[in-house]
């Protein structure tokens, strides 16, 4: 009878264990890239998918790199008629259950002031900080100039040009 005791608190252990596990599900990032910088090129932005399992909503507040002297969270919005980057305000949300996507013409993790070129085929570690679900370090490879096709990579070229030249601490 002792053991036959033992046995069902076991189980049941065991499954709330299990099914904790389940619930609290995790934060995961996915194919997170980077674009090969141009020639003096002095930014560049990482993309990625970020699923959130975790049971809460979350934030994505901040990114760490030792690639460059800065690194921001950024987002495209119209200005003007124009299309800018700026530094997202109040991080990029992640809500549960649901998948962000940092994409080239929304949002992105920006690197200023690249310390070397990123080179195609190479890649580096980036430190995502969440607001609950705390650090990620993850792998972020870097793929060619060209990647995401033309469009992208021409719409990329102009913003850099009419935006970030003129941002503090770029183009020294
Ligand atoms: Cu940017």
């Amino acid at each position: 009878m002792n053991s036959f005791k033992t046995f069902i608190a076991a189980t049941a252990l065991a499954t709330v264990a299990f099914t904790g596990a389940a619930l609290a599900g995790d934060m995961t990032i996915s194919k997170p890239w980077a674009r090969a910088s141009a020639g003096m090129a002095k930014a560049g932005a990482a993309f990625m998918f970020i699923y959130n399992e975790t049971g809460m909503d979350d934030t994505l507040v901040a990114a760490k790199a030792d690639v460059s002297k800065k690194v921001e969270l950024h987002t495209h919005l119209m200005e003007g008629g124009v299309m800018k980057m700026r530094e997202v305000e109040g991080g990029i949300p992640v809500k549960n259950g649901t998948t962000q996507e940092l994409k080239p013409g929304s949002y992105h993790v920006m690197f200023m002031g690249l310390n070397e070129p990123l080179k195609e085929g190479s890649s580096f570690p980036v430190t995502l900080v969440f607001e609950h679900a705390g650090e990620k370090t993850i792998k972020v490879e870097v793929m060619g100039p060209g990647a995401m096709g033309d469009m992208a990579k021409h719409k990329m070229g102009g913003m850099q040009n009419m935006d970030h030249g003129n941002m503090p601490g770029m183009g020294q």
